[in-house]
């Protein structure tokens, strides 16, 4: 049996989408859907993985989902939908939860980050997340999967995954008739977008991420002109002149970050970005920075403050999209269960 080339990624509904979701994964997104058959989800099972107010995470769900059609995903041509409405996924998951090895998870700096200093009392599915992600991609035996950098440790654990399933089970996958015993394909990453790694704004080291409490360290894609050039204006930068060369980076983190997004969202390289604006001073830059951004993510936050006022027809979207993703996993979990020696109905 050959394996289709299919596309699976999503986002969390922990609050906006901000910049580094935009130009770390969604334009290479919307980019794939002129090749390939693309699902993208709403991971709601994994925002749960941290507590989240229950009204709050409901309105997140459909704002994501309104921010995936705002930016150019077409709820026609790709899939697109909510994952707790697949149940294929949580059930899938359980059954990583017993291929993984805890020595793998050990090794995952995510939840070192996010579960701190406080890990005894950080939840079992924070811990657990990545087998939850693998089936997430493996439910739909997905071939590749469009990320930012930060899920690139993520996605090679969803890799050894499938190779350990495929091992572990060999005689029965290839009973069912699948050649060198390849059920689940090894889902390759995509990190090509933009801007693979977009930092803070306040702090050139640290990830842009939804969840930073500084809302200044980011910049959303619902915010409006006026927020998007106050925001642009108070981003951390260094006393020294932009350089001429890209090598004069180097060390700068706050210049380099901020010359990067400004490349990504002029669709320019960053030595021509310098080539522009070297030797000038921040002020200037910033001012042609807010106008680069405004002119880009203005018209996507309209679209979203647009699409959410009819909160029903963005829970048609997903159910709609729910249904066939459920038509594609369902079969597969059908296998799966076969091959595991689960009895079904
Ligand atoms: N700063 C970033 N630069 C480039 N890509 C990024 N992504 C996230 N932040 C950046 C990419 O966006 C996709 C969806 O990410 P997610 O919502 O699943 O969660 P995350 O990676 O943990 O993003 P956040 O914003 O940091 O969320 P919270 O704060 O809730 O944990 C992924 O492809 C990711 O690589």
């Amino acid at each position: 049996m050959e394996l289709k080339e299919r596309v699976f990624s999503g986002m969390q509904p922990t609050g906006s989408l901000h910049l580094g979701n935009y130009l770390g994964a969604m334009v290479q997104w919307i980019e794939m859907q002129k090749t390939h058959e693309c699902i993208y989800c709403v991971v709601d099972l994994h925002a749960i993985t941290v507590w989240q107010d229950p009204k709050e995470l409901r309105d997140a769900i459909r704002q994501v989902t309104a921010a995936y059609i705002a930016s150019g995903l077409d709820p026609k041509t790709s899939i697109l939908f909510n994952q707790s409405q697949v149940a294929a996924h949580a059930e899938l998951a359980w059954v990583f939860n017993c291929v993984a090895r805890l020595g793998w998870l050990n090794r995952m700096t995510q939840f070192k980050e996010k579960a701190g200093k406080d890990r005894e009392n950080a939840s079992v599915g924070l811990y657990a997340y990545p087998n939850l992600m693998a089936a997430d991609i493996l439910a739909y035996r997905a071939t590749h999967v469009p990320v930012g950098e930060d899920q690139k440790q993520h996605l090679e654990l969803a890799r050894d995954i499938a190779q350990k399933f495929n091992n572990d089970f060999r005689a029965e996958i290839e009973a069912k008739g699948y050649a060198d015993g390849l059920f689940f394909p090894q889902p390759e990453p995509v990190i090509t977008g933009p801007a693979t790694r977009v930092m803070s704004l306040r702090d050139g080291t640290k990830k842009m991420s939804k969840s930073d409490p500084s809302d200044l360290s980011r910049i959303n894609l619902t915010d409006d002109a006026d927020t998007i050039a106050r925001k642009v204006q108070k981003a951390k930068t260094d006393p020294e002149p932009l350089p001429s060369e890209t090598a004069g980076l180097a060390g700068r983190p706050e210049a380099d970050n901020l010359v990067g997004i400004y490349a990504a969202l002029a669709g320019k390289t960053k030595a021509g970005v310098l080539a522009e604006f070297g030797g000038q001073q921040f002020s200037a830059f910033k001012k042609s920075f807010a106008e680069v951004a405004v002119g880009r993510l203005g018209p996507i936050g309209e679209e979203v403050r647009r699409l959410t006022a009819d909160p029903a027809e963005i829970d048609r979207v997903l159910a709609d999209g729910s249904a066939r993703a459920r038509a594609i996993a369902a079969p597969i979990m059908d296998e799966v269960k076969d091959i595991v020696g689960l009895i079904r109905s």
